[in-house]
């Protein structure tokens, strides 16, 4: 009998992942590039009726039913490429590929044109959750081949995380690269949102003098309101863990951060699109910053600037605190949402931004109830410009701002580094300005490059140049005018 899924990679995620498959009654075939691995996992965890493992690439192929579905579970890059490559000359017409991993969508776009060409159905899928979202149910974002959807929607909807409405967090995100897009976007705002958690905490410690019992019971009572988040939930349970002899762990944990790409990914995908997405910019250079510890210790040790005691009401201040964090996160959603809908509109994705919303809410790590905010917000055709002119969302704003501001105003006369919440104010500011300095930037560019400028009294499209320095000609630059 043949296998219905087959699964290539049995690390953290392709293991999990098979366990979940094998719990909701699907057959599944497995293969590791290293066997021991394989027959190690088909002995112990694996071992199960539904769960078959394979040591030959052909007989794994072989084992499966047509038109075949593998799944990769690969360590993003090469190795998603080079596995494609022994596949191949066992796959037949209507065989279908699934990247499960964290691949670029460049990538995605490629391998799946290449895979077209010869007949091939090919699947990019985000498949987030990390160990125990895999095992349980992740939130899962294919796209790639359309023909290819109806073969896997069952499994993926069945493995993916139920909520209690009903729905599951599975949903297709459209052509190409579309799957893979989406997660590196979901990735991005994981970034922001962590970081400007790791502020509010920063700002408890070091600006409130709070100790890790009054910081866990903040973030507990969080966790009761708005800010309830899948993020939240783990950082109340992260400052109250004690190391083996009683102290906080917090405290001995190395303050320099990793990072595997994706955030990187999503803030070089505005860039390319020219989407502001400063906040989680910022998240990714503060993980950079935060990884020199020799030269921030130099830098420290150089300049003295005493941290002012804060002699103002802690209680309000924390209700500040609260209330600029969650001001904060909805900018940089607002931000994220602002590069989906520019993805989606330059490469003709169609992506459908309420539904987005709704499979990010459960299995995922950005997991959150202030996602259904998102999800009305982009409901039906017609959606805002700007996630932060819809009701809700211009509403929490307009009441929130001044509680960003205090917080800001405060961390920063304490000297404290708040780059999220600042790029956060910033954005706002910026967007709800409605003449901003640029008239003297296009001047400035007219100055120099004579790259000319619109005027205020003249319809747009019609452009000028000014001989500034009545030595110059009359001839204009066509290079970056515009
Ligand atoms: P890893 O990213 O650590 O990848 C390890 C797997 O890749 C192993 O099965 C390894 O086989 C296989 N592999 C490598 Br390395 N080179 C190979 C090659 N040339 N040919 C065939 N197989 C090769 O595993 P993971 O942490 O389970 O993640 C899997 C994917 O899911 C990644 O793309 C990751 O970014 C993504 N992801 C991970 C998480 C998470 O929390 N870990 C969450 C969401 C998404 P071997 O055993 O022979 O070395």
């Amino acid at each position: 009998m043949k296998q219905t899924i087959g699964i290539a990679g049995l690390a953290v995620m392709g293991e999990n992942l098979v366990l979940n498959m094998a719990s909701k009654g699907y057959s599944v075939s497995v293969y590791n590039r290293t066997s021991s691995k394989t027959e190690k996992f088909v002995n112990g965890r694996g071992k199960n009726d539904k769960i078959h493992g394979f040591t030959e690439i052909k007989d794994f192929v072989d084992s499966l039913e047509r038109p075949r579905r593998i799944m990769m579970m690969l360590k993003a890059g090469n190795p998603v490429d080079q596995f494609i490559e022994q596949l191949l000359p066992f796959l037949e017409a209507g065989d279908l590929i699934i990247d499960g991993g964290n691949s670029n969508y460049h990538d995605t776009n490629r391998r799946l044109a290449m895979l077209r060409e010869r007949g091939l159905l090919y699947i990019g899928t985000g498949v987030s959750g990390g160990e125990e979202g895999a095992l349980k149910g992740p939130s899962i974002m294919p796209g790639g081949s359309a023909e290819a959807w109806p073969l896997v929607k069952d499994i993926f909807t069945a493995t993916s995380a139920q909520l209690e409405d009903g729905s599951s967090c599975c949903a297709w995100m459209g052509p190409e690269g579309a799957g893979h897009f989406v997660k590196m976007v979901h990735n991005g705002i994981e970034y922001g949102d962590m970081q400007l958690i790791c502020e509010a905490y920063q700002f408890m410690k070091d600006v409130l003098g709070m100790d890790h019992s009054a910081i866990h019971d903040t973030f507990a009572n969080w966790q009761q309101g708005d800010l309830n988040s899948y993020l939240i939930e783990i950082t109340a349970e992260i400052t109250s863990h004690k190391d083996e002899d009683g102290a906080p762990l917090l405290d001995k944990i190395l303050d320099a951060a990793g990072q595997k790409g994706t955030g990187k990914w999503t803030v070089n995908a505005a860039l390319d699109s020219g989407v502001p997405l400063s906040l989680i910019s910022e998240s990714v250079f503060a993980r950079c910053l935060s990884s020199n510890t020799e030269l921030r210790t130099l830098a420290a040790d150089t300049f003295h600037i005493p941290t002012p005691a804060f002699d103002g009401n802690v209680q309000h201040m924390l209700d500040h605190l609260g209330t600029a964090l969650y001001c904060a996160k909805i900018i940089s959603y607002t931000q994220g949402f602002g590069l989906l809908q520019a993805a989606s509109q330059e490469f003709n994705w169609g992506l459908d931004f309420a539904s987005i919303a709704r499979i990010w809410r459960g299995g995922c790590i950005i997991r959150s109830v202030f996602l259904d905010h998102i999800a009305e917000a982009y409901q039906g055709d017609k959606y805002p410009a700007n996630m932060l002119l819809a009701p809700y969302f211009t509403d929490t704003l307009q009441k929130g701002h001044a509680s960003l501001r205090e917080v800001l105003a405060t961390g920063v006369k304490a000297g404290i580094p708040l780059p999220c919440h600042s790029a956060s104010l910033a954005y706002f500011d910026g967007l709800r300005t409605k003449r901003l300095p640029a008239n003297l930037l296009q001047a400035q560019r007219d100055y120099f490059g004579a790259h000319m400028y619109e005027r205020t009294d003249r319809p747009r499209g019609e452009w000028f140049h000014t001989n500034w320095t009545g030595t110059g000609g009359d001839t204009t630059s066509t290079a970056y005018s515009k």
